[in-house]
């Protein structure tokens, strides 16, 4: 593909396919950043490390995560919600590695979110099976502001729905350093990853590696 021939250079436009009303797939936009990116994931695993998070009725989650950022998501028999320090060591979350923050603040801005500033950002970690069930993104508090997800390692297959549960369901394919940012009128729009396929990725091994970026407050 000539894309990977001839890389984006400052200044070249953005090339931006639109999912939905609101929702944008910028293929290859964090490519560039993407040994970086991981290296700054190592980083926050030292300190923050994976774990399985229980759902509120007691399931635990498929996906493995962790978080970096004044806030982190998390999960449990209480409840979703955002907590500034992790509940498996009690210190705060790992600090937002500087390439994290520009990359989705300049993510945004290609698709006309002006200053995104994002006070939380989600790790998640899929291995061959795993797959995460359709959902909406509805605990943040200012819903005005967009989500930023950034795909690494091996291919997903991404589900992407309608405003309700029942609506049909897109599969988009997400491959190492595309981004997907999406708000306005796709904001609560329902949401997964089809089952992981199994695979080998030079930089990742057999696992996908998603940076979820949020304003949580
Ligand atoms: C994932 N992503 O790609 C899971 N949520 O691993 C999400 O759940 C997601 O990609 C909101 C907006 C974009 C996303
Ligand atoms: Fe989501």
């Amino acid at each position: 593909m000539t894309e990977d021939l001839f890389p984006r250079q400052p200044g070249d436009p953005v090339f931006r396919e639109a999912l939905a009303d609101g929702a944008w797939l910028l293929r290859g936009f964090a490519f560039e950043e993407a040994v970086t990116l991981l290296i700054e994931v190592d980083r926050v695993l030292q300190q923050a490390p994976w774990r399985h998070m229980r759902t509120p009725g007691g399931l635990q989650m498929a996906v493995a995560m962790t978080n970096c950022g004044p806030l982190g998501w998390t999960s449990d028999a209480r409840g979703y919600r955002y907590e500034s320090c992790d509940p498996t060591t009690g210190k705060p979350w790992p600090a937002l590695p500087l390439a994290f923050a520009a990359l989705a603040r300049n993510a945004a801005q290609a698709v006309g979110f002006a200053h995104f500033a994002p006070d939380a950002c989600l790790i998640n970690r899929y291995q061959p099976g795993t797959r995460l069930s359709l959902h909406q993104d509805r605990d943040e508090r200012p819903l005005d502001a967009p989500i930023v997800s950034v795909s690494l390692g091996l291919s997903a297959i991404f589900l992407f729905g309608g405003l309700q549960r029942s609506a049909p369901v897109r599969r988009v394919q997400l491959a190492h350093g595309d981004v997907v940012v999406w708000g306005g009128r796709s904001r609560l729009a329902f949401h997964g990853i089809a089952p992981l396929a199994a695979g080998h990725h030079a930089l990742t091994g057999s696992q996908r590696i998603n940076l979820t970026f949020r304003q949580a407050l």
